[in-house]
């Protein structure tokens, strides 16, 4: 089976022009309508305006697709909660059954892979929850990392999870994580969460020799290219972190969890920072997808 790729796609591709992944849980989970819509937008002539063809990838009437229409992201944006996240396990069961579905990190590599897309840009990859060590919560998009040969553009991972347990998560299957003209791994809404990168990049160029050295030697699988949000945009840990508690101890007096959990957190802490927390993430996302095209480029001309 094959992804469907959109006319600009398709041709950039065969002819070997850099190409950025984007996601659509972001989209129908990740953010409230419009302002979901308005970033799916901005993030696509992001990625034009620094040289790259955006392919924000999803399922459509059981059809793998890559680059959207502006219709179709609207169909993702209005429709959120009506939308099935769909994780890696789900890809099989929305293609047979014919249905529409949003792709999350771990899915969106997935159907990058196939269709040859090397570069994603998302706004925090998912990883280990809170309590992960007796719950188990660990994000597909970690085991995905192990699997699918894509540099992912991430401010870090979330805040609201467990970031040392990621970082664990992470070594054991042997991925590397970039810090992107930093040493500190990015939170999410801050710049520094207190654990350090194994490994840093300063340019894209040095990311594309990364990925094209890894790939090279056959080692399977993808890598964090973690970027911090913008300074401007930043909500600092100290700051952010009492609130991050109050909304996961919401969760957990919900009995809210598995796929779930992440949505009801975003949403939940853009309810109680007045939309702080979002306007960071939409700023994140931006930024990601910058870095991100400009990653693509390097590596279209490395090969
Ligand atoms: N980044 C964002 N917002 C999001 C996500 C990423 O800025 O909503 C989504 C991605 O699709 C990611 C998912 O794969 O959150 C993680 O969900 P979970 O923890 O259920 O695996
Ligand atoms: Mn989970």
């Amino acid at each position: 089976m094959k992804v469907v790729l959109s006319a600009p796609v398709k041709a950039a591709l065969s002819k070997g022009k850099p190409v950025v992944a984007l996601e659509s849980t972001i989209i129908a989970h990740g953010m409230p309508y419009p302002q979901n819509f308005e970033m799916a937008q901005k993030v696509e002539s992001i990625v034009r305006a620094n040289g790259a063809v955006p392919a924000t990838i999803a399922v459509i009437d059981g059809k793998l697709r890559a680059g959207l229409t502006a219709k179709e992201l609207e169909l993702f944006a209005k429709n959120g909660p009506s939308i099935m996240k769909v994780s890696t396990r789900d890809l099989p069961f929305v293609v047979a059954k014919g249905l529409t579905g949003a792709t999350t990190v771990a899915s969106t590599m997935r159907l990058a892979a196939m269709a040859g897309i090397a570069v994603f840009a998302t706004g925090g990859m998912g990883g280990a929850h809170r309590g992960a060590e007796l719950n188990f919560d660990i994000s597909a998009d970690i085991t995905e990392f192990a699997e699918s040969n894509v540099a992912v553009v991430t401010a870090g991972a979330k805040a609201i999870l467990d970031l040392g347990l990621t970082l664990e998560a992470l070594e054991t299957r042997g991925v590397p994580v970039v810090g992107f003209g930093t040493d500190d791994f990015p939170a999410f809404y801050s710049r520094v969460s207190g654990f350090k990168v194994p490994l840093r990049c300063d340019t894209p160029k040095d990311v594309a020799a990364l990925m094209k050295a890894k790939w090279a030697m056959k080692l399977k699988g993808g890598m964090v290219v973690a970027n911090p949000i913008p300074a401007a945009a930043e909500i600092p840990a100290a700051e952010i972190a009492p609130t991050i508690d109050k909304s996961i101890a919401e969760a957990k007096r919900q009995n809210v969890a598995g796929k779930a959990l992440t949505p009801f957190l975003l949403k939940h802490l853009a309810d109680v920072t007045g939309g702080r927390s979002l306007a960071a993430n939409i700023a994140l996302v931006e930024n990601n997808a910058a870095v991100a095209a400009q990653i693509a480029k390097a590596y279209s001309q490395k090969r």
